[in-house]
């Protein structure tokens, strides 16, 4: 089959990249940028592009009547630290864009749709370590209520109505090609930043406060595995756990400092994001991402930070 894909909110931190490698599998014209931003210049010129805001009904159905795509990728969302500065916005873009999108694939018969979930659907009461697929889930910010809420919606759309959509909760990710949007992880991207351009940083978060991570390639890779994977591997129609490295910013400061020896880190204290970390679970149990799909991250700690700073100072 001939595929058309369509990614909604490609100008993001995943967005990017995702286009990127989408348009080198599938063909550059096969693969439709969108997002309410005009394009950096990388994304504009390899493919088409359409401004599209996935509130808005009207819009949404031009566009698939245009390219009845074979697969979307929906990442328009308000991340968790934004999210919290506007609820009711976080609530809407996060929960009606993806209804849009579900009821929409269904009418013009979309073979498969990926909405990426996140660590943020676990709470207080979820287990820290090693957070098990199946588990006690109690969010706390508006961006987990509506991830958590998502996942349900995917899973319904799958059994009430056959709908093919996939999806992963995704950890912190860190990346050097677009800026992260208005996480609490966010601190991990940061710091690089700043480490070259200052030699030293000021985290958000405190030197012990451990979160799960994952460097984009890994990503991006485990994504498109996903959406490669045959439908009957896949068990799991909610979201999948998904694991990559787990640090806290002393130990990520730590291995900045193998490369960077004067690199130094200091902390802000008082800042709402520590709430919101400290409801996070530390590490994740992707047990079934191995097995159903054969899941396996190739960067570790040491091999991450080497590529953001060669990749940085380039
Ligand atoms: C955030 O910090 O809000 C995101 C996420 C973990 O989903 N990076």
């Amino acid at each position: 089959m001939k595929e058309k894909i369509l990614v909604l909110g490609s100008n993001g931190q995943i967005g990017t990249e995702l286009v990127s490698a989408l348009r080198l599998d599938y063909g550059s014209d096969n693969v439709i940028a969108c997002d309410i931003r005009r394009p950096d210049y990388e994304i504009k010129n390899a493919g088409p592009f359409e401004f599209v805001n996935v509130l808005d009904k009207d819009i949404l159905k031009v566009i698939f009547e245009k390219y009845k795509p074979t697969q979307v990728y929906l990442l328009a969302a308000l991340l968790s630290a934004t999210g919290e500065q506007n609820p009711k916005l976080a609530w809407d873009l996060n929960m009606n864009g993806l209804l849009n999108v579900l009821d929409f694939a269904l009418v013009y018969k979309t073979a498969k749709v990926y909405w990426p979930s996140s660590i943020a659907v676990f709470g207080p009461n979820s287990p820290k370590n090693n957070t098990p697929q199946y588990c006690t889930m109690d969010p706390n910010t508006v961006y987990g209520i509506s991830k958590l809420a998502g996942e349900r919606w995917c899973e319904y759309y799958h059994q009430k109505y056959g709908l093919d959509v996939r999806s992963i909760r995704y950890p912190g990710l860190i990346s050097w090609k677009a800026a992260p949007g208005g996480g609490t992880t966010d601190y991990a991207v940061h710091i690089f930043h700043e480490a070259l351009k200052k030699g030293n940083y000021a985290s958000f978060l405190s030197a012990t406060t451990a979160l799960p991570m994952m460097y984009m390639d890994d990503a991006i890779r485990g994504t498109i595995e996903l959406m490669n994977a045959p439908a009957d591997q896949i068990t799991i129609r909610s979201s999948y756990n998904f694991a990559g490295v787990s640090f806290t910013p002393e130990v990520l400061a730590a291995e900045i400092r193998k490369h960077i020896p004067d690199f130094k880190l200091s902390y802000t204290g008082n800042d709402h994001r520590q709430q919101i970390a400290d409801s996070w679970p530390s590490s994740i149990d992707d047990g079934f991402a191995k097995k159903d799909w054969a899941w396996k991250p190739e960067f570790d700690l040491a091999k991450m930070t080497a590529d953001m700073l060669i990749n940085l100072k380039k």
